[in-house]
């Protein structure tokens, strides 16, 4: 039985399905390539389809290699709070920052790009870090009529779980596709951010139940 029918009011949201975020790149996530067919199946599925692209300035602050002595995966204080510092990433231009070469990007009639404010990374789709500067995808989405946003790609514990969460407090119904998504899983990133979707109301589903 088919848990989601996808609607006229839904847009898929594909997450950073990107070459750094896939086996051999930069910052891999494990198995994060599988995302690919999944993505490409949904994206045929839905009315709105939109792709995110994370998009960093070179030296951009929330690379280790900014910091003297900035190791990768640690935390470090910004202006707006805890950051983890990544290894160098998604770099404007380059090819770890493309799309992966099989994600099916025809039916994608918005393609945002995020974190290419130097000074403040941004895993949301909808707000950067500091949780005020906003991406304009809210505004964008609402003018569409959009009221249920469908999520899947890279990584779920980052910029997936920020996106729903978001998407939650912009007023949009969130629904996370879970095996069209996969992990970083830093120090139980995944378990806390399975809860704290679960506790803002975000809807778990596989892509077996979309109809
Ligand atoms: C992401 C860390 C840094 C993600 C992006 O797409 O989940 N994670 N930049
Ligand atoms: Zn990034």
């Amino acid at each position: 039985m088919p848990a989601l029918i996808p609607q006229p009011a839904d847009a898929l949201v594909l997450i950073d399905i990107q070459n750094d975020f896939c086996p051999g790149g930069a910052l891999a996530v494990a198995d994060g390539d599988a995302v690919v067919p999944v993505a490409n199946r949904l994206a045929r599925r839905f009315g709105t389809v939109v792709l995110t692209q994370d998009w960093h300035p070179a030296g951009h602050r929330s690379f280790a290699s900014a910091h003297p002595g900035g190791a990768a995966f640690s935390e470090v204080e910004f202006p707006y709070g805890p950051q983890t510092l990544w290894p160098d990433h998604c770099v404007q231009g380059t090819p770890g920052a493309e799309f992966h070469p099989e994600l099916d990007t025809t039916r994608a009639e918005l393609v945002l790009r995020k974190g290419f404010r130097a000074a403040i990374d941004s895993y949301s789709a909808f707000y950067e870090n500091d949780r005020s500067t906003a991406t304009g995808l809210a505004g964008y989405l609402r003018e569409r009529g959009i009221t249920r946003v469908v999520l899947a790609g890279l990584a779920t514990d980052f910029c997936v779980a920020y996106s729903a969460m978001d998407a939650v407090r912009c007023g949009f119904e969130a629904v996370v596709v879970e095996d069209g998504c996969r992990a970083i899983d830093l120090n139980g990133s995944l378990e806390k951010a399975r809860r704290r979707l679960a506790e803002c109301g975000v809807v778990f589903c596989r892509e077996a139940e979309v109809g």
